[in-house]
């Protein structure tokens, strides 16, 4: 288990370079260039600004997530093939900066979606929440349309209000869009890409939707064990995998997230292992990594993963904001910092107790 972290960039993120290497057994910087639109091509310049800040703290830039899709590419709009040769040259710049992976997500208009982004939990800590109550409320087009349209101020947390303002048009779009047109608009998207990753040994790893089902009436695919059968299939190359988010795919209590590893494992370069508490209504909330603290078990996934010799990237994903910290949802330096020790505490009694059987069974062969 390789471990890297999220950072958002110089002046994009609370927590600094000097804070993360003192993190014990972060070898790299999981990264992006945010400010660039979905669909243009990256600057090879840009990229290696970033190197150099890295590589003074020795840090690796193997992993980027995300490079965003273009709307038109979900869409299977015909302008999507310019986008897509913009996105093949980021490929081939990213592999110059030593790139080995890339994260990036297919979900139509919307990342992940939340109601609170601070909602206290009993100990004080804030951490991200759904409200299901709240989403049913809107959950078509139409009615969160008409919310936005009375309000031109709603943001819901997380969504740019730039982006709010295009969602009539996009709902519009999206309309005629089912779940099997966005399957075959993500195949001839990796058609396209997949050779292009084989050629710089790049590989793609798509994030799973969050949360994993529809919601305001738009397709959602990636969502469960045999969706990613399916994704897997759609190009059968070991450059077309997963990044399997634990918190993400945790969410329904069908998803059993250690059979997914064990199940995925020698497609899975990069893994996002973060804690989630379900609630019977429906509604959930991110918690620390603690197996007890949560409804996802931790332990089991990482056992999982030793099981199976991983040997890919591996980040906490989000955290809760602990000790005061004021900085990005989900991205604070504390309880990051945190997860990843349970997380190699798990690891390492792992490994000991196989060095300690592997050193049995020699002696009693002797
Ligand atoms: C949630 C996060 C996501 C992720 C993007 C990847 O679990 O990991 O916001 O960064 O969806 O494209
Ligand atoms: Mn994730």
């Amino acid at each position: 288990m390789r471990m890297v972290f999220r950072w958002f960039g110089e002046g994009n993120d609370t927590v600094t370079l000097g804070q993360i290497r003192q993190i014990p057994g972060v070898e790299g910087i999981v990264w992006a260039l945010h400010d660039i639109p979905a669909g243009e091509e990256w600057p090879l310049e840009r990229m290696l600004e970033i190197k150099k800040q890295t590589d003074e703290y020795g840090f690796h830039l193997e992993v980027v997530e995300s490079v965003n899709v273009h709307e038109d590419i979900k869409l299977g709009l015909p302008t999507r093939d310019q986008y897509i040769d913009n996105y093949k040259k980021t490929i081939e710049k990213l592999a110059k900066v030593g790139v080995k992976v890339i994260c990036y997500n297919f979900m139509p208009v919307f990342d992940w979606i939340r109601t609170n982004l601070f909602e206290p939990l009993e100990d004080k800590s804030t951490a991200l929440f759904y409200e299901k109550a709240k989403i049913d409320s809107m959950n078509n087009p139409a009615e969160l349309v008409r919310v936005i349209n009375e309000n031109p101020d709603f943001t819901m947390p997380g969504w740019e209000p730039e982006r709010m303002k295009h969602l009539p048009a996009l709902f519009e779009a999206y309309k005629n869009v089912s779940e099997e047109d966005l399957w075959s608009n993500l195949k001839y998207f990796l058609e396209q890409i997949i050779p292009v990753c084989e050629l710089n040994d790049i590989k793609m790893a798509i994030h799973p939707d969050d949360p994993p089902w529809s919601l305001f009436g738009l397709p959602r695919i990636i969502t469960n064990r045999d969706n990613i059968r399916r994704l897997l299939n759609l190009v059968d190359s070991p450059y077309n995998s997963v990044t399997l988010c634990s918190g993400s795919l945790g969410v329904n209590p069908d998803n059993n997230i250690a059979e997914l590893v064990r199940e995925f494992a020698d497609r899975i370069p990069f893994a996002h292992i973060r804690n989630v508490r379900l609630y019977d209504n429906g509604n959930f909330i991110e918690t620390s990594h603690r197996s007890q603290d949560g409804t996802v078990d931790i332990c089991d996934i990482v056992a999982a993963y030793h099981e199976k010799g991983f040997t890919g990237y591996a980040r906490p994903d989000h955290g809760r904001h602990i000790w005061g910290e004021q900085c990005r949802p989900g991205y604070g330096l504390y309880d990051r910092a945190l997860g990843i020790m349970y997380l190699w505490g798990i690891w390492d009694s792992l490994e000991r107790t196989q060095r300690g059987a592997a050193a049995h069974l020699q002696s009693t062969v002797l």
